[in-house]
């Protein structure tokens, strides 16, 4: 690899959340929605896709606006956003775009084009062969988050919907899970859309109990089996469940990963980073299986990055929940000397439980993820944005896993504020000190540095912070 690869593995003043993963090619592309940094609504921005060769998760290329949230002609005002969306090459040889425009227009948009990385033309909407709306007709359910899969014998499957979260909402849309199939034309429907995964008030007796689907279908073909990854009523878990078909008979198989790093039925079961949506997919890249999900940002849900962590299927085909990481893509553990953002923080709590991701509940009560510049995008000729930590008092905790470390001998942190107290640094949170630098306050950026004594091999890397006062938190570095 170039350079190392980190979580999230994109630069940090991008947005990308829903991030489907698809190789064509030698090259990975990320599909996803766009959010706007400091936005206050989902996915303001247009599309735009990532690509990197299959053999360096690290050398993402910016393939530019892939497609304009005004392109369809739905949404021209620009007043709708649009939410997560999907990408498959059809058997044409083109690469075909599905997204829902938000959550008030409740059918799918299908683009086209005839490279993966844009720009995509509108094509239509999803039809019956009379031309009804998919998701508009009586009796319909509301689509929502399409992904789509082609089996070996050529069915387009086009799987789609979303389900209540909370039990008093049941009733209010017509919702389900469901999937049909599409003709080659890839926007007219062949088979009618039937349920498949059973939402919140359908679990009883199903093995979903407590992992209803919510949204965020994709489905993926792994030795025979068909592996449907989905977001569950938590909102913060991607789960699974398989099936030897690919639109039927699926059985619950277990979480993948929580973005606040849940694991229920553990002494981990409390949140360690704030709580939000999530939604990815996974890939075989390059002989590997990855899952990639996004994480919040900003204090709020409107801010989300892409992150992603390699998977392992064991012999009976289930998956093993695996740990939010700070170095994801990157297979082996980062260097233990040179400098970091602390954008990279994979674990982030306050004194306080993490709570849901919103400006009113996480301002001013959490430590949280931002940055110094507004949103930006490569070449617009604004300046490029850097992401730290703020809002740390007294009780913060911030964990970066994992470092290689070989003759560690000092630990610099730069920060600014009116923090007053003591940055430890530990390998466990509540483990023994191997560093205490003292901080006092400072209005611009500065570098506070401490002896350190960490053993040589892998560890995680926690900066806790007790004293008064608040601090940001840019940067650190092993010397
Ligand atoms: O990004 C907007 C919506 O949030 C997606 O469509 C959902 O899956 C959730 O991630």
């Amino acid at each position: 690899m170039k350079q190392q690869a980190f979580n999230p593995y994109l630069p940090l003043y991008e947005y990308i959340p829903d991030g489907e993963p698809r190789v064509f090619g030698d090259r990975v592309y990320i599909f996803g929605s766009h959010d706007r940094f400091g936005g206050m609504k989902f996915c303001l921005n247009d599309y735009i896709c990532y690509s990197a060769p299959v053999t360096d998760l690290s050398d993402w290329r910016y393939e530019g606006v892939i497609y304009k949230r005004t392109q369809d002609p739905r949404t021209a005002t620009g007043k709708h956003q649009l939410w997560a969306p999907d990408v498959i090459q059809g058997k044409d040889g083109r690469y075909y775009l599905y997204y829902c425009p938000d959550d008030k227009i409740k059918s799918i948009g299908v683009a086209v084009c005839g490279t993966p990385a844009g720009k995509y033309e509108f094509l239509g909407v999803v039809r019956d062969k009379d031309g009804g709306i998919i998701g508009e007709r009586t009796g319909d359910t509301i689509q929502f988050d399409p992904s789509v899969f082609i089996d070996g014998d050529g069915t387009v499957y086009l799987y789609s919907g979303n389900g209540p979260r909370i039990r008093g909402q049941i009733g209010k849309e017509p919702k389900a899970s469901v999937v049909m199939t599409l003709e080659d034309d890839m926007v007219t429907i062949k088979t009618e859309p039937k349920k498949l995964l059973p939402i919140l008030g359908e679990e009883n007796g199903t093995g979903f109990e407590g992992h209803e689907f919510l949204e965020a279908s994709s489905v993926r073909k792994v030795n025979g089996r068909y592996y449907l990854v989905y977001s569950s009523v938590k909102m913060h878990e991607l789960c699974y469940a398989v099936s030897e078909r690919p639109n039927r008979d699926y059985r619950f198989g277990g979480v993948i990963i929580s973005n606040c790093d849940v694991f229920e039925g553990t002494d981990r079961n409390k949140p360690i980073n704030c709580i939000g949506n999530n939604h990815g997919g996974m890939e075989n890249i390059n002989g590997k299986w990855y899952i990639f999900y996004h994480r919040q940002t900003n204090g709020t849900m409107f801010s989300r990055q892409g992150c992603a962590e390699e998977i392992q299927f064991s012999e009976d085909g289930s998956i093993s929940q695996i740990e939010v990481t700070s170095c994801g893509l990157n297979q082996v553990s980062l260097n233990g000397i040179g400098a970091y953002s602390s954008g990279l923080v994979c674990n982030l709590y306050g004194a306080k439980p993490p709570a849901i991701s919103h400006p009113l509940a996480m301002r001013g009560q959490h430590p949280f993820i931002t940055q110094d510049k507004p949103d930006y995008e490569p070449g617009g000729g604004t300046p490029v944005p850097k992401q730290y930590i703020t809002n740390g008092k007294n009780g913060m905790t911030a964990g970066f896993k994992y470092f290689n470390f070989a003759g560690l001998s000092e630990i610099s942190v730069t920060i600014r504020g009116t923090a007053k107290g003591t940055l430890a640094v530990r390998t466990a949170p509540n483990g023994k000190n191997c560093a205490e630098i003292s901080v006092t306050p400072c209005k611009e950026w500065r570098e506070f540095r401490g002896a350190v004594s960490i053993p040589d091999g892998i560890h995680a890397v926690f900066f806790c912070y007790e004293g008064k006062g608040k601090l940001d938190f840019l940067k650190f570095e092993f010397i």
